[in-house]
């Protein structure tokens, strides 16, 4: 072993790690070419008569040229302005709006299909005696959806956050020796290539009762440790020895694949961690430079042969001093729709601890345009700031919430112990409220064990937390309501009236006029209901705008307040005692531009005790 370059490369990356955010020179992100450009939608249906306007979004987010032309394909059907993509449908028909980058060819396209407008065609018939009573209230004119409002999502992250549950698989050498890269040695001995092969000793592997677990349980995404903090690598690295395929098992798993195949079955996404600590670099006592150049060799790797991957996951945990911006650039070049997790995105970010829960205010945006952006690079006080995010931050990179299922005292245990703790199915119905019901999303660690499975243990805990959840959510007491508002955008109910947060459809949505941001919203039950459970969501594809808001109850006649919260984003579930009515009003008391909500849901949670 090499101590004195170790110790060097050691300080270096120390410097870089997570608990001690690093600054980098500036200046070093100049002139930064745009590599791909992303709508907020791929398809889009529209009526004739609407206006609309797509949100674009520029990788690299620090590319230097963030200015986007737009164009319609058949200006006969869609007029569209090429400054600020402000759009209408003029005729039926399918066209496309394409977003191209200025001075560039890089350019991004939606299909529009337009349809018939909602409104009942004129009278062909028209009556010639003037009506002599005429209406004093003609029915109001679609004024058009709102526009998008700060920074907005890409649709990869949109389709992400909608998944809510994910599960992340800790497999490795680890699994055996119970030693993982965070242990200062290896079974008490130095950190060695030979030890770490002989430590992994599967028998056998069902990769597929792992996904299985997942799938049958509603998680959506699973994401697994290709290469863990001790360098050993779950498939043939072509960068690496320290692998599954120098190993002595006969017929050695490439796991990455054996998941991969596991997640085309059962139809769930996948999603890879790569640790950029690695022991077995320590060792070697190669260079910071000649690292990142393997290592991003291996995330090409594994981008192309296990594509599609929409989630790479960077852990700050001494991830050194890359070049971070173009690291990622290896994920977009094959995948520009790929969710890339950080401490600091820029797809989605660590929410600041690892017990899973976000903070009660949650903005899913954060400042990291023009900061050199590493895995942990962030302001003072960054913990905090990634648990509530950035009420007007640059950057739309929502919270992920990641935790274990396995503890070892109160410490998460990341990797298979037979004599760990776990949390209770009680425990995560918590941590569910406070991550997808905060605006994050959940992401439990359920380590397969040395036996290749998910163990009985964890999986009759995460089966009871699904039958809980299930339970809690299988009756919404909004159903039969009738919901209207103190204002509608344009008086145009049809198109933005608040029952649309009745109707199941993600698409429809309530909002206000541009300049009003403060609306009452009543929805009138179809009886007398007790609930305790109150879920709002926010269109994001829009951005996200409210503050603050209250809910109410009808007590006696009279509006009572329930309980008060502050930011909504993709979804907020407030949580609070019984109460028993037929009317429920919401509040919105402050928002940062017009209120745009799909949902609206009302639940009693009987089962968990919380
Ligand atoms: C941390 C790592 O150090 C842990 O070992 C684990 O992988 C967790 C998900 O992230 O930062």
């Amino acid at each position: 072993m090499k101590f004195g370059k170790w110790a060097v490369w050691m300080a270096a990356a120390l410097l870089g790690c997570a608990c001690s955010p690093a600054e980098k020179p500036s200046g070093t992100e100049e002139n930064i070419p745009a590599t791909a450009v992303i709508l907020s939608r791929e398809s889009l249906s529209v009526k004739v008569g609407d206006d609309f306007k797509l949100a674009a979004r520029i990788q690299p987010y620090n590319a230097t040229n963030q200015t986007v032309n737009w164009s319609a394909g058949d200006e006969s059907l869609l007029q569209i302005n090429a400054q600020t993509g402000q759009a209408k449908a003029l005729a039926e028909g399918s066209t496309t709006v394409t977003a191209t980058v200025a001075q560039s060819t890089v350019s991004a396209s939606c299909n529009v299909t337009i349809t018939a407008s909602a409104k009942p065609n004129p009278d062909p018939d028209p009556d010639p005696d003037p009506d002599p009573n005429p209406d004093p209230d003609p029915d109001p004119t679609d004024p058009g959806a709102p526009a998008a409002y700060g920074a907005v999502p890409s649709s990869g992250q949109v389709a992400w956050q909608r998944q809510e549950l994910l599960m992340f698989y800790h497999y490795g050498q680890a699994t055996f020796s119970g030693w993982d890269g965070e242990n200062s040695n290896c079974n008490g001995s130095s950190w060695s290539e030979s030890l770490l092969l002989q430590n992994y000793a599967p028998t056998t592997i069902d990769a597929d009762q792992w996904v299985k677990v997942a799938y049958d349980n509603g998680f959506k995404e699973v994401i697994l440790t290709a290469k863990h903090h001790d360098g050993f690598c779950l498939w043939d690295n072509p960068e690496s020895t320290t692998d599954v395929a120098n190993t002595n098992c006969k017929n050695h798993t490439d796991v990455v694949k054996a998941v991969r195949d596991a997640c085309n079955k059962y139809g769930v996404n996948m999603g890879i961690y790569l640790s950029p600590w690695d022991r077995m670099i320590e060792v070697s006592g190669k260079s910071t430079s000649q690292y990142e150049t393997m290592y991003k060799n291996a995330l090409k790797d594994l981008m192309t042969r296990y594509a599609p991957v929409v989630e790479m996951w960077f852990d700050g945990n001494h991830a050194g001093n890359f070049n971070w911006s173009s690291v990622n650039q290896v994920v977009f070049d094959v995948n520009p729709n790929c969710v890339i997790f950080s401490n600091g995105g820029p797809g989605c970010r660590w929410v600041g601890n690892e017990n899973g829960d976000a903070g009660e205010t949650n903005w899913a945006t954060i400042n990291i345009k023009g900061r050199g952006l590493t895995p942990s690079n962030l302001p003072g006080g960054y913990e905090s700031y990634l648990s509530q995010g950035d009420r007007n931050g640059d950057t739309w990179c929502p919270a992920e919430c990641d935790f274990s299922i396995q503890q070892i005292g109160d410490h998460n245990g990341w990797f298979y112990g037979a004599n760990d703790s776990r949390k209770t199915a009680k425990q995560l119905m918590q941590l569910y409220y406070e991550s997808v019901g905060r605006n994050g999303v959940f992401l439990m660690n359920v380590p397969p064990s040395d036996k290749g499975v998910i163990d009985d243990k964890e999986k009759k805990i995460i089966e009871d937390f699904t039958t809980m959840r299930k339970a809690v959510f299988a009756t919404n007491l909004a159903e039969g309501a009738t919901a209207t508002a103190s204002s509608v955008r344009g008086n145009y109910t049809q198109g933005y009236g608040a029952q649309n947060l009745l109707d199941g459809n993600y698409d429809t949505y309530f909002a206000t006029d541009d300049n009003v941001k403060t609306v009452d919203i009543e929805i009138a039950l179809s009886g007398s209901k007790t609930f305790n459970r109150v879920v709002l969501q926010e269109y994001i594809p829009l951005g996200q705008r409210v503050e603050s808001f209250t809910v109410q109850y009808k007590r006696n006649g009279s509006w009572t307040d329930w309980k008060q919260g502050t930011t909504i984003g993709h979804k907020r579930i407030l949580m609070g005692s019984s109460v028993t009515t037929d009317a429920v009003r919401i509040r919105i008391t402050a928002a940062l531009a017009c209120p745009v909500l799909n949902t609206f849901g009302l639940y009693n949670d009987t089962v968990s005790g919380l």
